[in-house]
This record gives C-alpha cells, sequence and structure tokens, in this order.
C-alpha cells in the first residue's frame, strides 16, 4: 500500500518509506517477531570502513591501555573492557553513529527524535569472560516494562563472531515478556541463548527488553566490537555528548547529528520562561530544524552552520522583562501543550 503523511502517525511514515527504499523492512519484522537482528556487513558500510574503525578501535585500546598492538591479546586475557565514551577519540567513529541502516532501525524502536546515550568500544580476550544474561531496561524503579524500549542498541562487529569466537546470543522472543530475566533464569540461559554468527562488519539491533548475554572466546586473539546506545530524547544520556560536543562537529556532519547530540534538547528549565533554543536567539538568520521534522537518513549533507552549539542560560535568574512579554503575549490565551497528534512537517 502507499505510505502517505498521515498525521496520526507522525514521523513514522517518512521513516517508514525510508526503511522500506533501503529493504530494511524484514529487520524490522524481526525486531518485533524476535527482539534482535542482525545487518549484513554491506548493509553498513564498504569493507574499507570496517577495516579503518577496527583499526581506530585497537589504536585508542593501545593508548589507553599504554602497551603496543602486539601485547593487547594478553592484556584482555580472560578478561573484557566496555571501553567508554569513545565518540571524540576518531572523528571516523562519528560516521558509525549516523550509519543509516542501525540509526533507521533504531528510530523505528525509539522515535525519530532519539538521541545518543553512549558510544563505546569493547573488547574481549580468550578465557573464561563472559557477559551473564541481562536486558538493558534501566529503569529500575519500574520493574514491568512498557511495551515500548526506551534505549536501543547496535553491536558493531569489528572481529567475525561465533560462538566460540566469544559471541552476542539472545533469548529470542524475550522482548514480549517485558521484565527481567530472574538470576535462576539467567543461569538457565546462559549457555542456551542463541549464539549471534556473523561476519566482521555486521550489525547486531536490539531493544532493552531483548534478553542477552555472551559466550566465553575459546579462540586465540581479540573479539572486537563496538557499542552505540540510543535512548529517547527526554532521557539523561549515559556519556556527556551534549556537554561536548564542539562546532566544529556539529558543521561537518548533517543535522541530524545535531539531533543525536541533543542540542536542541528543552531541558532543563531554569526560574525564566524558555526561549525558543534556535540559531536566532545566537543571532543567526538560520532557524535550526524543528525538534520533531523528519531528518532523512541518507542526507549527508554537513550542517555547516545550521546548527549551533547550545548556549546555557542562567538558570538562577529570573527575567522579569521576557517574562512580562511571555505573559503579555498569552493573555486571554488557552495554554497549549504539543499536538501530540499532528505530524510536524
Ligand atoms: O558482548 C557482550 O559481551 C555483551 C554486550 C552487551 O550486553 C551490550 O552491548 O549491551
Amino acid at each position: 500500500m502507499e505510505i502517505e503523511d498521515w498525521a496520526s502517525a507522525k514521523t513514522l511514515a517518512p521513516l517508514y518509506r525510508e526503511l522500506k527504499d533501503l529493504h530494511l523492512l524484514e529487520h524490522v519484522a524481526e525486531l518485533e517477531a524476535f527482539g534482535f537482528t542482525v545487518l549484513p556487513p554491506d548493509a553498513v558500510g564498504p569493507p574499507e570502513q570496517h577495516e579503518a574503525v577496527r583499526e581506530a578501535l585497537l589504536r585508542v585500546a593501545c593508548e589507553r591501555k599504554q602497551c603496543s598492538r602486539g601485547e593487547l591479546a594478553n592484556v584482555f586475557r580472560d578478561g573484557q573492557e566496555l571501553m567508554r565514551f569513545m565518540l571524540w577519540d576518531d572523528p571516523l567513529f562519528e560516521k558509525v553513529i549516523l550509519a543509516p541502516a542501525a540509526v533507521g532501525l533504531i528510530e523505528y524502536l525509539l522515535g525519530t527524535n532519539c538521541i545518543l546515550s553512549l558510544c563505546d568500544g569493547w573488547l574481549k580476550g580468550a578465557g573464561d569472560a563472559s557477559t551473564g544474561i541481562h536486558c538493558d531496561w534501566a529503569q529500575f524503579e519500574m520493574p514491568t516494562f512498557p511495551p515500548e524500549p526506551y534505549t536501543a542498541n547496535f553491536n558493531y562487529l569489528l572481529s567475525d563472531y561465533s560462538k566460540e569466537d566469544g559471541a552476542l546470543g539472545f533469548v529470542p522472543g524475550s522482548h514480549r515478556w517485558r521484565r527481567w530475566p530472574s538470576p535462576e533464569e539467567a543461569e538457565y540461559w546462559n549457555d542456551r541463548c542463541h549464539p549471534v554468527e556473523a561476519p566482521v562488519g555486521s550489525m547486531i539491533i536490539w531493544g532493552d527488553h531483548t534478553w542477552h548475554g555472551s559466550y566465553p572466546r575459546r579462540t586465540d586473539g581479540l573479539r572486537l566490537m563496538m557499542l552505540g546506545t540510543y535512548c529517547r530524547a527526554h532521557m539523561q544520556t549515559q556519556e556527556p555528548f551534549r556537554q561536548t560536543v564542539t562546532q566544529e562537529a556539529l558543521d561537518r556532519n548533517p543535522l541530524r547529528f545535531g539531533r543525536l547530540m541533543d542540542v536542541h534538547g528543552a531541558f532543563p528549565f531554569g526560574k525564566s520562561p524558555p526561549r525558543p533554543r534556535s540559531n536566532r536567539a545566537a543571532g543567526e538568520d538560520t532557524p535550526p530544524p524543528r525538534r520533531r521534522s523528519y531528518l532523512s537518513l541518507l542526507d549527508s549533507e554537513p550542517a555547516a552552520g545550521k546548527v549551533r552549539l547550545r548556549t546555557e542560560p542562567d538558570y538562577g535568574v529570573y527575567d522579569a522583562a521576557f517574562a512580562e512579554i511571555i505573559a503579555k503575549k498569552s493573555k486571554g490565551m488557552k495554554i497549549q501543550f504539543p499536538d501530540v497528534y499532528r505530524a510536524k512537517a
């Protein structure tokens, strides 16, 4: 059928059309049915990209561990490490977190205004290290999950994955159970979960309801992976991208990157009425893209000034003059809450 811009479906309609054009609908169905899906390497990027990202990860790991390339396998023997906050360690990682197929599927799970929560490397050596069965739902005061995930991940495989290689494994269909595994269930599934066997360059995508863990690596060398976690736009991110992004990074990347960095996020409010976080506020002519508009997955044009760094107001100051203007404007007006049913084009 023809997917129109139905107001009720909001930005899901243009996203769906792009996912269809990119031949990704089968992955959407796998996410719905089983709670995870695997993108083949050619849907993620060319072989040179996989090789270059792998090299960058190894370079950063050597810098952080202060060791040579040849020593890394020993450093991680019988162990593993989630290397945190990698995004700014190599400009290549900016490309990774924008990978259209992965971000498209993640936007399907979290909404097209989702933001980046973390960007990490993961290295695991030969030996007994593994990850126990869990799910990534982290609203610990909400023990029964809503139908929708709040966060979603990609794992970008930078070495081949098999059970012997220490692959990630899933409990297919567990996302529908909408709860954490009990310790007994986690134990049960530890060596019964389905291992993802896939070549370097693949990306595994899943939402935070799906139970998963990993097998120990029984082959020599390192299992290498990059992990991206995205979250719903109202959430606190796990790593400080909004606080550390530079104007240069916003300029060299497409508009979607600024959204992923949450530079236009509305919160927090201070004492004064909130001012629109626009480029006009920064003294510029071009308005930024509206927070609710759809941004194409395929747009790769550098934003080049169209998105500006966030300017933080003095939260403790009450701007009486501005409050007066807002009060006058709204006299006799009904307070309008965002119309969640209308697509903002
Ligand atoms: O690969 C692993 O050991 C586990 C990965 C994982 O749990 C994750 O990326 O959330």
